[in-house]
This record gives C-alpha cells, sequence and structure tokens, in this order.
C-alpha cells in the first residue's frame, strides 16, 4: 500500500531531477510568501474587491501585462537553459528528454502566453480610451476572457511540477502526440490549456470588433480612427477566422487522445497531415495577430515622438486590412516539404512573398513620418528605431524562406529558428515595449524612469545580435533545429557559444526592465499632466490614470488626432466636462462569477488532463451554473450618480 502510494505520488508529482524539486520548493515558498504578505497586510479583501472581481477595462490590462512579464520571464529562463545547453559540444546539462519539454513549453508559453497577454493589455488598455468609449461593449465577458486566459495558463505551467511538461515542440504534431507515442499526461496539459485559453481569446476578439464598430464616439468616422485602433479591428478579424480553426485541431487531437478516436493516426483512415494543416491555418495568422498590434504601436509612437502626422494614413489602413486578408492565404510555407506538388507550394511561394508589400508599405511610411519631423529620442521611440532595421532583415530571411525550393534547405534548421525569432522579437517584444513604455504612464499614473531603461535597450539589442546571427549560419552549416547537443566535429562550438553569449545578454536586459519598473516604483514621479509625451489621441486627453468610468461627457470627434489638433488650436478645455453636461453613467457591475468560471475550467481541464472524466465533467458543470448565474442576473449594472461624477471630475481638477 504505501509503496504504490508513493509510485502514484512519484508519477503525480515531478520528481528526480534537482531543477524540478528547486521550483517545487520555489513554488510553495512563493505561494506562502504571497498568502503571508496578504494576510499580513490585510490585502485579501482589496484583491478581491478590485482585481478579482473587476470588469474595468484598465485593470484587466494592468492584470495581462503582469501575468505577460511573469511569462516573459519563464519562457526566458527556457531559453537561456536550452542556450546554455549548446553553448559547448556534448554538455549534460539538460538530458535529450528535459530538451524536448524546455523548448516545447519555451514555444508556446512566448506565443500563447506571453505575446496574446501582451497584446491584450495593450488593447484593453488602450482602446477604450482612444475611441472615447467607457468601456469595453462587454466587459463581463471581457473579464471572462481574462480568466480563461490566466487559469489556462496556470494550467499550462503546473505540468512542470505535476505530471510533467508536454515534450512534442510547440506545434505539438502527430502521430508523435498520439497516445501510442506519447503516453504522459504532458500532451495533454498543452491541448487543454490551450483550449481553455483559446475560448477566451475568441471571447476578446468579438469583444474588441465590437467594441470599435459601435462604440466610437461620435464623429469618430472609420477613417477617423487612430492606427492603434485600426490594428487592433484587422486583428480581431483574424482572430475570429483562425482561432477556432486551432480549437477543432486541438479537439479532435484531444478526442484521439482520450477517446481513441482517429483522426490524425495512421490508421482508419486518419491522416497526420491534417492536424499540420489546421495547426499551420490558424499559426501563421497567429504571427500577424500578435504583429499586427505591435504595428498599431508603431504607428502612434512614430506619430507622437516626430510630432508629425503619420504619412499615408489611408495607405497604413489599406496595408493592415491587405495583411489581414492575404496573412490568411500563406500558411503552406510552413511544410512546402510536405510536398504537395508544385502548383500548391507555388501559390503559398507567392502569397507569402506578397506579404511583404503591404508590410513594406508600412516600413516606408514610418520612415516617411519621421523625416523632417522634430524627433525626441524617448524609450519609445529607440524600440521602433530598433526595430525597424530588425524586422527588415525578418522579412528578408522570410523571403528566402518563402521561396520553396530552397526551403527545403532552410527547413528545420537553425535558420529558420533565427528568422521567426527575429520577426517575434524584433517585431512583437519590440512593439510591446515600445507600447508598454509609452502607455506606462496612462495605466499607471507615473512615468518610467529612463536610466535602467536605456541599459536594458542596448543588452537587449546587441544581444539580440549576437544571439541570432550567429543561427542564421549555423542553419547554413547544417544544424537542424531541436537537437539537444552536438559533437565537436561539426566546427559550430564557437558560434554557439556567441549566440549563447548574446542569450545572456538579452537576459540582462530582461532583468533591467526589472530594476527600471522597481526603481519607478520607489522614485514615483507621478504624471500630473495626462499627457506626458504631447499625445495625438483621445487617451492622452484624461487624467492619468483615468477615472473609473473614463469619460464623463463623451467627446465629440471631428478630426483624425483629435486631441492633437484641439491643442493645436488651443480648444483643449474644450474636451474637459462642463458640469451642466454630466449625467448619470451607467456602468457594469463588478462580479467574482468569471473568476470562478476560471476556477471551473481548470478543474475540468485539470480533470481531463489526468484521465478522471467525473472531475472533468464537474468543472464543466461549474462553468454552467456560472453561465446560468449570468443568464438569470437582472441586474448586472449600476448608475454611478452625476453628483459622484462631479465631485471626482472635481478632485481631478476638471471642472
Ligand atoms: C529572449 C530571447 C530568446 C531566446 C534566447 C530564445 C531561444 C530559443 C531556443 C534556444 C529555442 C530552441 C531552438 C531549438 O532547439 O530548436 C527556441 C525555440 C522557440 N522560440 Fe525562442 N528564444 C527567445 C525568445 C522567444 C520569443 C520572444 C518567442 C515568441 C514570441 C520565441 C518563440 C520560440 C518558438 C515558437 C520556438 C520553437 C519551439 C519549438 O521548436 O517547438 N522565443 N528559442
Ligand atoms: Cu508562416
Amino acid at each position: 500500500m504505501g509503496d504504490s502510494l508513493t509510485n502514484t505520488a512519484g508519477h503525480f508529482f515531478v520528481t528526480g531531477d534537482p531543477m524540478i524539486i528547486a521550483s517545487d520548493v520555489a513554488i510553495v515558498l512563493v505561494s506562502l510568501g504571497i498568502v503571508f504578505t496578504l494576510t499580513y497586510f490585510k490585502k485579501w479583501k482589496w484583491l478581491w474587491r478590485e482585481w478579482l472581481t473587476t470588469v474595468d477595462h484598465k485593470k484587466i490590462a494592468i492584470m495581462y501585462l503582469i501575468s505577460a512579464i511573469l511569462m516573459l520571464f519563464r519562457g526566458g529562463v527556457d531559453a537561456l537553459l536550452m542556450r546554455t545547453q549548446l553553448a559547448l559540444p556534448n554538455m549534460k546539462l539538460l538530458s535529450a528528454e528535459h530538451y524536448d519539454q524546455i523548448f516545447t513549453t519555451h514555444g508556446t508559453i512566448m506565443i500563447l502566453f506571453m505575446a496574446m497577454p501582451f497584446i491584450f493589455a495593450m488593447f484593453n488598455a488602450v482602446v477604450p480610451l482612444q475611441i472615447g468609449a467607457r468601456d469595453v461593449a462587454f466587459p463581463y465577458l471581457n473579464a471572462i476572457s481574462f480568466w480563461l486566459f490566466f487559469f489556462g495558463a496556470l494550467l499550462f505551467n503546473i505540468s512542470f511540477v505535476i505530471g510533467g511538461s508536454p515534450d512534442a515542440g510547440w506545434t505539438s504534431y502527430p502521430p508523435l502526440t498520439e497516445l501510442q507515442f506519447d503516453p504522459g499526461v504532458g500532451e495533454n496539459y498543452y491541448l487543454l490549456a490551450l483550449s481553455i485559453s483559446g475560448i477566451g481569446t475568441i471571447a476578446t476578439g468579438i469583444n474588441f470588433l465590437a467594441t470599435i464598430i459601435k462604440m466610437r464616439a461620435p464623429g469618430m468616422t472609420l477613417m477617423k480612427m487612430p492606427l492603434f485602433t485600426w490594428a487592433v479591428l484587422g486583428t480581431c478579424i483574424i482572430i475570429l477566422f483562425v482561432f477556432p480553426v486551432l480549437s477543432v485541431a486541438l479537439a479532435l487531437l484531444l478526442i484521439d487522445r482520450l477517446f481513441g478516436a482517429h483522426f490524425f493516426t495512421m490508421m482508419y483512415g486518419g491522416n497526420p497531415m491534417q492536424f499540420v494543416n489546421l495547426f499551420w491555418i490558424w499559426g501563421h495568422p497567429e504571427v500577424y495577430i500578435a504583429v499586427l498590434p505591435a504595428f498599431g504601436i508603431y504607428s502612434e509612437v512614430v506619430s507622437t515622438f516626430s510630432q508629425k502626422k503619420i504619412f499615408g494614413y489611408k495607405s497604413m489602413v489599406a496595408s493592415i486590412m491587405a495583411i489581414s486578408i492575404i496573412g490568411n492565404l500563406t500558411w503552406v510555407h510552413h511544410f512546402f516539404t510536405m510536398g504537395a506538388g508544385p502548383a500548391v507550394n507555388t501559390f503559398f511561394s507567392i502569397t507569402t512573398m506578397a506579404v511583404a508589400i503591404p508590410t513594406g508599405v508600412k516600413v516606408f511610411n514610418w520612415l516617411m513620418t519621421m523625416y523632417r519631423g522634430r524627433i525626441t529620442l524617448s524609450l519609445p521611440m529607440m524600440w521602433v528605431l530598433a526595430f525597424i532595421p530588425n524586422f527588415a532583415l525578418a522579412g528578408a530571411t522570410g523571403v528566402w524562406l518563402a521561396e520553396a525550393p530552397t526551403d527545403y534547405q532552410y527547413h528545420n534548421s537553425y535558420f529558420t529558428v533565427a528568422h521567426f525569432h527575429q520577426a517575434l522579437i524584433g517585431g512583437v517584444v519590440y512593439g510591446m515595449l515600445a507600447g508598454m513604455y509609452y502607455w506606462w504612464p496612462k495605466m499607471f499614473g507615473f512615468k518610467l524612469k529612463e536610466k535602467f531603461g536605456k541599459w536594458a535597450f542596448w543588452f537587449f539589442n546587441i544581444g539580440f545580435y549576437v544571439c541570432f546571427i550567429p543561427q542564421y549560419v549555423l542553419g547554413l552549416m547544417g544544424m537542424q533545429r531541436r537537437m539537444y547537443t552536438y559533437t565537436p566535429d561539426m566546427h559550430w562550438t564557437a558560434l554557439n557559444f556567441v549566440s549563447t553569449i548574446g542569450a545572456y545578454l538579452m537576459g540582462i536586459g530582461f532583468l533591467c526592465i526589472a530594476a527600471q519598473i522597481i526603481h519607478s516604483l520607489v522614485h514615483m514621479e507621478k504624471d500630473l499632466t495626462g499627457d506626458p509625451w504631447g499625445g495625438r489621441t483621445l487617451e492622452w486627453s484624461l487624467p492619468s490614470p483615468p477615472p473609473h468610468y473614463n469619460f464623463a461627457v463623451i467627446p465629440q470627434v471631428s478630426d483624425r488626432d483629435e486631441w492633437w489638433e484641439r491643442k493645436r488650436r488651443g480648444e483643449q478645455d474644450a474636451l474637459k466636462p462642463r458640469p451642466e453636461d454630466i449625467r448619470n453613467v451607467h456602468m457594469p457591475k463588478n462580479s467574482g462569477v468569471p473568476f470562478l468560471m476560471g476556477v471551473c475550467f481548470f478543474i475540468a481541464g485539470f480533470g481531463f488532463t489526468f484521465g478522471w472524466i467525473a472531475v472533468g465533467a464537474a468543472g464543466l458543470l461549474g462553468v454552467l451554473v456560472c453561465l446560468a448565474h449570468r443568464s438569470l442576473d437582472q441586474h448586472p449594472d449600476h448608475d454611478i450618480p452625476a453628483d459622484e461624477i462631479r465631485r471626482t471630475e472635481a478632485a481631478l481638477g476638471r471642472l
């Protein structure tokens, strides 16, 4: 009895590896620390009232941002472990199996649990303010989206200590991921965690699409909309087209694994390549889902810090839309080597190269916006400037990869690894950092001090090239991706060593960002202006952070860059509310149900991961109860009385 118990426990809790035992201990200590701190400072109520039950887009933005930064840390640690293992030949830091797990969790976390919440942090922080709205179209749904993301990410992360991590790559291709070849629970974690957070993402897509279409301030026609909001619109369209495809692919594979179906096995008419196909129908557009918001950020930042209107607004809008359509038609370039035949490969080669055209238009417009502008080199602008050459290289190597015949050489080599990191870091991470620095004062009410930020910038940028340029060469020298070690006679040692140094420089860059945030918190310099950068769009007309209801009176818009135009005409006070115009404001009530629904999904996910159907079903039942609760709720909203709004505005010095 005792024996069998330790056996089960041994399977349940991952043991053996000192690294994992250390994490177990760390997790227990950190959790105890959090519980202790919250209790000691009597903050439980505050946590529940202000955060766990909030439906305010501004607070949801902050929670997404914190999660994204934490996940960047986790993914970054994974990256450093891999780079350390590859620094020298025949290293023994990680076993082959452990290396497999780490590239899988690194890739999955970076894309799904770092890039996605980062863009959603920006969506939430900015879109309602930019279009003159009081919240998103469906605030309650917005909270559900966040908690589904959060509990999905949690489910994925606990695989490390309970049951074991997935190890078949972030792409999770069958037949490798079929039960027969991958009997552990790791793969189930992957499938369920992504499914749960995927539902949240689809809801976010619907939510922001509805918000942008329906909730713009009067006078803000589509062609007067700020470019970040346009980028979000394009992103939501892509999300709605492709995330359901991912959900279906994951569900089918899960059915194969849990219930013995054969969608993707070679038996009984199944076809593993169909998974690959479905995966990339989502997977390639996913890159644009992450990079379009970054493009939107670049547009806002370039125009603000050059003190000029964006050059070629209409062509910017057209290229966003072109990318969100053509981007859906390129996915086969991820498996040219499947051998679908010359006609198919040619089609997808051409569509892939075609995406470079609207992207090139955008780069051209950013450069032309800077041309003869009065440029201020603040941190957001520095990241934009660093992005341009970086992404140009990603684009150029992308066009090489897009040529089907040559791709037979580059496919699955380090050339590809270098290329996609250049796009994902140079395009997405740089954009998110630019956006974080730019909107930080609006989100938190104080500016980030530049000192450590500049260190971070240089460490990260230099580190980037030192890390990834050698990988292009390694790829051409024949080094394959997902190798856990190599021998000295391959002559890959020097370049790998250099690459690892670069990775550590980037790690130092990340620590500098953490130092910057802490430093700025300690020596806080409040932003009392609401408009620290000389902004152009409506969010800068509000105090930092804006009051709960954003706009006491919804503004009337007549121009693109409304706030900038008003300032130019000396009419900025016209955007302040007049006491007689203030009416009661209708706002949604806070609710704990979205959080509880996340918990239920988590229980369901955990149950199905271990094949405990009863637990899984109980979790799903909980979800249904939450849904019913909401449907029966007669008073999901409330009015803030006009008097209270007047008092708040007066306290903010706006009346
Ligand atoms: C911060 C610096 C980063 C470093 C040093 C780094 C390093 C690595 C390494 C060593 C691998 C494994 C390569 C292999 O063995 O095939 C890898 C894979 C990967 N990385 Fe990164 N990475 C970084 C950031 C990112 C970011 C920001 C993203 C996405 C937003 C990302 C997405 C991926 C993906 C999707 C894979 C493929 C995983 C797989 O093969 O299943 N990485 N990275
Ligand atoms: Cu692609």
